[in-house]
């Protein structure tokens, strides 16, 4: 089992989206076994985009992240990073394909909706960004036998 951090970002909030969104994940037999929502300051912006915070372009994300309030969760299940990912598509909406989130519902390479951990050393490092341990909570969903075969890790 793997988990996963997704933010809900501020344009998913602010167009409704959310219901829609996590349908999606839920749709797909993933846990979702932490959430809330909360506003990003400008300091938790700068250690979740680490990576970026140097580029031309982070000013103008810290600003659309910073702008109003987002929903963090953690996901989990088998190879939930990659399945993540490849729900959510491609960063630029314009470029992701049709039938992923991202593709679905955004024609923005800022304004894409959705983030979602790249790796394991990124998940783990974004959930204890967002998320006390206490306020994990794993259990087995009551379907489980009907999402996958028992062989199946
Ligand atoms: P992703 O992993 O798909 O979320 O995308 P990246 O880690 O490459 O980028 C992080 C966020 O920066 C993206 F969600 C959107 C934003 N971004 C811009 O606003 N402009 C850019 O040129 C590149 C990324």
């Amino acid at each position: 089992m793997q988990r996963t951090l997704v933010l809900l970002k501020p344009d998913a909030v602010q167009r409704r989206l959310m219901g829609r969104i996590l349908t999606r994940f839920e749709d797909k037999g993933l846990n979702v076994i932490a959430m809330k929502m909360l506003r990003v300051t400008p300091e938790l912006s700068a250690k979740h985009y680490a990576e970026h915070v140097s580029k031309p372009f982070y000013p103008a994300l810290e600003k659309f992240i910073t702008a109003s309030p987002i929903v963090a969760m953690v996901v989990e299940g088998l190879d939930v990073i990659r399945v993540v990912r490849e729900m959510l598509g491609k960063t630029n909406g314009l470029m992701a394909a049709s039938g992923t989130i991202r593709g679905d519902f955004s024609s923005s390479k800022q304004m894409n909706l959705v983030h979602a951990s790249d790796g394991e050393e990124a998940a783990a490092r974004e959930i204890s960004l967002y998320f006390a341990p206490t306020e994990v909570h794993p259990y087995t969903p009551c379907l489980v036998d009907w999402f996958k075969a028992p062989d199946e890790a």
